[in-house]
């Protein structure tokens, strides 16, 4: 479906929504269009290129009417390699704590890795002329979600400072080719560093505003629940926002589907920051975290990306948990249990991964 590997795990297919087994994603630090996970709220459209336009409204001196050819010629091409991952990403950890009603059981795929090409936000809304009660910059889609109350289109918001930062890009290109319809073809927004749900895909309209985003995506959905919160009760503006991506990492390979011979064994997974903090320790542990050994970190493809990580360790036969943390830039490590973070839609899991492996003798 959509263009995607034959071994996706398929979440739901009306909307579409789809992570890659992680497998596929170990071991590459660019992640394959056809392997690169997809999450949407509602059905993919279909945007004819020809008659599309980016509208560029609210507090700016210039509303603007792009086409497609207009933000090709009139701005500079600009390229970031940036990972995305889905706050929803490691959600079925959290599912092992407590229900979570009506949202999908994603695994460590909602994460994933693309060369973006376009412009950036910032030269765009030069030209428009920010005003300067402008805080914030939403986008708006034209995919109407039925999850959200009422139903409406897909949008968000991020702040003016993050949106004039030059890593955030306006892309019509994934890994060098034209940016595929399921990923928001024919243009989506990229907020390297920020959860997923702010790279609205099939962009638009911006609009710079006093105030974040009312969208239900933005007011509503994507926000940190206290765990006693009834997510039926939600009003706008309850809870935290998303914003940057929290410090997280999984284990990719082995994958834990079949058992491997015990002895040396290279176990490899990913490890992502946010925003501007950078991964820079890795640990393993065979004894439920009672010794550690530290993991090689690759060098990362760039500032936005995962780093992936590989360590041999010494695999007894039998079962073994095999538990992985990162830490950062910052000295955050990590937090050991799921427990601890389980909120009411599910949200940021980023407790130590923990993977069970089958020794043979
Ligand atoms: N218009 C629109 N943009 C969207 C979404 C959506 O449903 N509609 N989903 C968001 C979420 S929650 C994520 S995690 C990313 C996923 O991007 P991908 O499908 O290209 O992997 O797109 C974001 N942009
Ligand atoms: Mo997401």
């Amino acid at each position: 479906m959509w263009g995607k590997r034959g071994d996706m795990v398929v979440h739901t297919r009306e909307p579409f929504n789809a992570e890659p087994p992680r497998c596929a994603l170990a071991g590459r630090p660019i992640t394959a269009v056809d392997t690169f996970y997809s999450r949407n709220h509602g059905p993919i459209p279909e945007v004819d290129e020809g008659l599309w336009r980016l509208e560029v409204d609210g507090l700016v001196r210039r509303p603007l009417r792009l086409s497609l050819d207009r933000l090709r010629d009139g701005f500079e091409r600009r390229e970031v390699t940036a990972t995305l991952q889905c706050a929803g990403n490691r959600r079925a950890g959290l599912l092992e704590v407590r229900d979570i009603p009506g949202q999908e059981p994603w695994g460590p795929g909602a994460t994933s890795t693309a060369r973006w090409s376009g412009v950036r936000l910032a030269d765009v809304l030069a030209e428009a002329g920010l005003l300067p009660q402008a805080a914030f910059v939403a986008f708006t889609a034209p995919d109407v979600s039925e999850d959200a109350d009422p139903p409406q289109p897909f949008g968000g918001s991020i702040p003016v400072a993050k949106a004039l930062a030059d890593e955030v890009l306006l892309a019509w290109a994934m890994n060098d080719r034209p940016l595929p319809r399921v990923h928001g073809g024919p243009l989506r927004v990229v907020v390297p560093g920020w959860i997923g749900a702010r790279s609205v895909k099939w962009l638009q309209r911006i609009t710079a505003r006093a105030e974040p985003s009312r969208n239900y995506f933005q007011a509503v959905a994507y926000r940190l629940l206290p765990p006693d919160a009834d997510p039926a009760q939600v009003r706008p503006g309850d809870g935290v926002p998303l914003g940057p991506v929290a410090l997280n990492c999984d284990i990719l390979w082995p994958d834990g589907a079949a058992p491997v011979p015990a002895g040396p064994v290279e176990v490899t997974g990913y490890a992502l920051a946010g925003d501007d903090r950078a991964v820079t320790r890795l640990d393993v542990s065979l004894d439920d975290g009672r010794t550690w050994a530290q993991a090689e970190l690759d060098a990362p493809e760039g500032p936005w990306t995962w780093q992936h990580w590989r360590i041999t360790v010494d695999l007894p036969p039998g079962e073994t948990v095999v538990t992985a943390r990162a830490w950062d830039s910052t000295a955050a490590l990590q937090p050991e249990s799921p427990a601890s973070l389980w909120n009411p839609l599910g949200y940021v899991n980023n407790a130590w991964a923990r993977l069970r492996l089958a020794g043979l003798a």
